[in-house]
């Protein structure tokens, strides 16, 4: 009896002990698993009762019942403190002003074809260059007969075009604008005209149907092909702020003559070959040459007395180049994982 009346006292200091060191509900719940649980150590003492006289049984009940009462009432007020403190850090944690201001919407950013294009227009505003604009949905004439290319003329095959039902077409080019400008503000004039162009060409990572131009020109009298280069030299140091390495090649385009190509060494793979120049190192950036004869005519200027120059930046491009895109799918992907790190 006395052997039993030691055991209860035992189970019930060790489980007193067990829970002063518990400090999660899980360990406190498993303190009374233990020792109150219907499979518990008081439990299993219980059923040894039955080997006991009435008298030692009543003896050893009392003792047996006053543990577990007092176990029982330990480990409430244990999981009671414990619920306060874990509610009060709760309380801590989740606290909010709700005095304080509302921190209103995320600020938004500029596209980086965008932002290329403004730094762009400070650029040649600064030189003395009018900004003009021009319409994306364009005729037939300043699309292509203004700017010599008559309807049999092969060079319309270079860029294919989406035509509307009316016979107009979204513009292939920002060219046309280099007459609209002239019938405008005339000669002498310097002007760039930034904006959309369209083709109905094969997506890949340096084509979209849907792009930017930035064009350029210059038309006074004695313009040659060495202003061309000072603008076009500033045009890319004002973006880069670095040299870059290019490369000036005889280009055609029935507008211009001479013609030239300026290529840009390729930034995504520095001339390596990659998906972007199509292995060729160098990315087609910057179309220029000597305004054709027939093109100043187109816009009311005499060629006797006049010539000049101009260019077809691809916008899109130069801002690929610049921020190190390497698809220009994302450019219009909408995507803000892209456009968030502008
Ligand atoms: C032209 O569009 C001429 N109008 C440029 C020009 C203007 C020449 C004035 C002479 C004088 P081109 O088709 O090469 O040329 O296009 C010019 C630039 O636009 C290209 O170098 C390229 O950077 C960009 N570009 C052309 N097609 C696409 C396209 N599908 N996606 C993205 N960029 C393009």
């Amino acid at each position: 009896m006395a052997a039993l009346e030691s055991v209860i006292s035992e189970v019930h200091a060790s489980a007193l002990e067990q829970l002063a060191r518990a400090s999660t509900l899980e360990a406190v719940e498993a303190v009374r698993v233990d020792a109150l649980g219907r499979k518990g150590k008081l439990a299993e003492i219980s059923k040894s009762f039955a080997r006991l006289s009435p008298e030692e049984r009543a003896g050893a009940g009392k003792l047996l019942n006053c543990a577990k009462q007092d176990l029982e009432a330990k480990i409430d007020a244990k999981k009671a403190s414990l619920e306060h403190g874990a509610l009060d850090a709760r309380l801590d944690s989740e606290w909010i002003d709700l005095t304080a201001p509302a921190p209103g919407p995320r600020p938004g950013s500029l596209h980086p074809v965008t932002q290329v294009q403004r730094e762009l227009e400070q650029v040649f505003i600064s030189m003395g260059f009018a900004v003009l604009d021009g319409p994306e949905v364009e005729t037939e004439y300043y699309n292509f007969d203004a700017l010599n290319i008559p309807a049999d003329h092969p060079a319309r095959d270079m860029q294919d075009t989406f035509w509307l039902k009316d016979g107009r077409l979204l513009r292939t080019h920002t060219s046309p604008v280099q007459v609209r400008g002239l019938e405008t503000l005339g000669p002498p004039l310097k002007m760039i005209a930034p904006g959309r162009a369209f083709r109905n060409e094969e997506v890949d990572p340096s084509h979209e149907h849907t792009f930017y131009q930035l064009e350029g020109m210059m038309v006074d009298h004695d313009v040659s092909v060495a202003h061309l280069i000072y603008f076009m030299k500033t045009l890319l140091s004002a973006i880069f702020k670095r040299d870059v390495t290019v490369r000036l090649r005889p280009g055609f385009f029935p507008f211009v003559e001479p013609g030239f190509e300026l290529d840009i060494q390729c930034l995504i793979c520095n001339g390596a070959g990659c998906p972007v120049c199509k292995q060729s190192g160098w990315v087609e950036l910057l179309p220029c040459g000597l305004v054709h004869p027939s093109v100043l005519r187109a816009g009311g200027a005499d060629p006797e007395q006049w010539n000049g120059f101009a260019f077809g930046l691809g916008l899109t491009r130069l801002a690929m180049m610049r921020y190190g895109i390497d698809d220009i799918r994302l450019m219009m992907s909408g995507d803000l994982r892209f456009l968030r790190q502008f």
